[in-house]
């Protein structure tokens, strides 16, 4: 068996990765949303499911909360809530992609009181997160355009601009923004911030506090998103990933599903460029089950990520070095195959044990009789959906 050093356990112990409060909702494709019972009709239930994979794995330690869809009364009670079930609410999502306002744009809208509202709804994720304790406000934007010469996209990044700066200003000393970026969808000829070097040259301009969010099913097929990790790292605006994984689109599966290569490459540049443990980088799923159960697929998601990681941070990297300076093509290559193919999960299920952890944290959880509770506990109410 593989045996990961002191080292290697101590980074791995390190590690945290941020649950969607979504995630725990209904979700589906246009064609239909599948029902599932037992899904959370409130945002302390999706907390409640969401500690229940900290729980199990000790790797989910925060909640991100999505608003409008999160909103509560009373934000200190809910982060009491959270806090009495071992986890903390995290990074606050903004929406501006769900009102009829939005149709043609928020913060790049030419009609100023429609611009003005969009800023205001981000002023007020910031109020949340103050009573939160939140430290990261992201933004991912829904706006653009279908057709060649129906907006002036000059103007929209101008205005775009001009309202994260207004945004960026209302931030307290330790809060963040974080720029998320999509190539396509909703629109589809052009997208106000389509790609990193369009957030990176927005969130440069407003200062330290701003950084670009990664999200991994936001490129298109083929684009080497390792690159991309190491240049952010490397230009230090590298603020936060969602992870998920596709095969087609913006799919929305288990991260390391679609493509555990793809994801092992990231993380090795992740460790390459001292992303890792490090707390400007934020590790996060967006993710939805459409067909699975929810709590296991988050428990999948955030176990995936550690095996990765435990293989990138396996990679021989005197060997590596060596063999890129002496042009040993192959050589080089073999080494970072040799810590991918390498299965790190029977010295991860044994270190768990040695953690008061289970050995395997999807029969745990499967045995725990959890689904069951909430299946028969949760009745009546309006589940909670993407979208609601
Ligand atoms: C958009 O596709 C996105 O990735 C953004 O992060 C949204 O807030 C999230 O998905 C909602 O599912
Ligand atoms: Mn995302």
């Amino acid at each position: 068996m593989t045996t990961l050093s002191p080292e290697i356990l101590t980074q791995l112990e390190g590690q945290g990765i941020e649950l969607p409060s979504w995630a725990f909702g209904n979700s589906g494709t246009r064609f239909r949303v599948f029902a599932t019972p037992g899904t959370p009709r409130d945002p302390f239930e999706k907390i409640a499911d969401a500690a229940q994979v900290n729980r199990y794995t000790a790797l989910a330690p925060s909640v991100a909360l999505h608003i409008p869809w999160d909103k509560v009364d009373d934000y200190a009670t809910l982060r009491r809530h959270a806090e009495d079930l071992g986890v903390e609410l995290g990074t606050v999502n903004s929406n501006t992609f769900q009102d009829e306002d939005y149709k043609f744009g928020a913060l790049t809208h030419h009609d100023e009181r429609i611009r003005r509202k969009a800023i205001d709804h981000h002023l007020e994720c910031i109020d949340i997160m103050d009573a939160t304790g939140s430290r990261d406000l992201k933004i991912w934007l829904a706006e653009g355009s279908n057709y060649p010469g129906q907006n002036d996209m000059r103007g929209r990044q101008d205005r775009l601009q001009d309202s994260l700066q207004q945004i960026y200003a209302r931030l307290g000393e330790e809060q963040r923004l974080v720029l998320e970026y999509k190539f396509f969808e909703p629109a589809f000829y052009h997208t106000d911030v389509p790609d990193w070097g369009t957030s990176y040259a927005q969130v440069a301009s407003l200062g330290d506090k701003a950084m670009v969010c990664l999200d991994t099913g936001h490129h298109a097929p083929g684009t080497n998103i390792e690159f991309i990790v190491m240049q952010l790292l490397r230009l230090g605006k590298l603020g936060s990933f969602d992870f998920n994984s596709r095969f087609y689109a913006d799919d929305d599966l288990i991260v390391g599903s679609a493509d555990p290569f793809q994801l092992f490459r990231i993380l090795t540049e992740v460790v390459r460029g001292g992303g890792l443990n490090n707390p400007d980088v934020a590790f996060m799923l967006d993710q939805c089950h459409n067909i699975e159960d929810k709590i296991p697929g988050q428990i999948r998601s955030v176990l995936n990520v550690q095996e990765m990681t435990a293989r990138a941070l396996l990679v021989d990297r005197d060997a590596l070095t060596a063999a890129q300076t002496a042009n040993d093509v192959l050589g080089a290559n073999a080494v970072l195959m040799d810590a991918f193919y390498t299965d790190v999960r029977p010295a991860l299920a044994e270190w768990r044990e040695s953690r008061d952890l289970p050995a395997d944290p999807m029969a745990a959880y499967a045995a725990s009789g959890y689904q069951q509770t909430i299946a028969d506990d949760r009745v009546g109410g309006t589940q909670a959906g993407w979208g609601a």
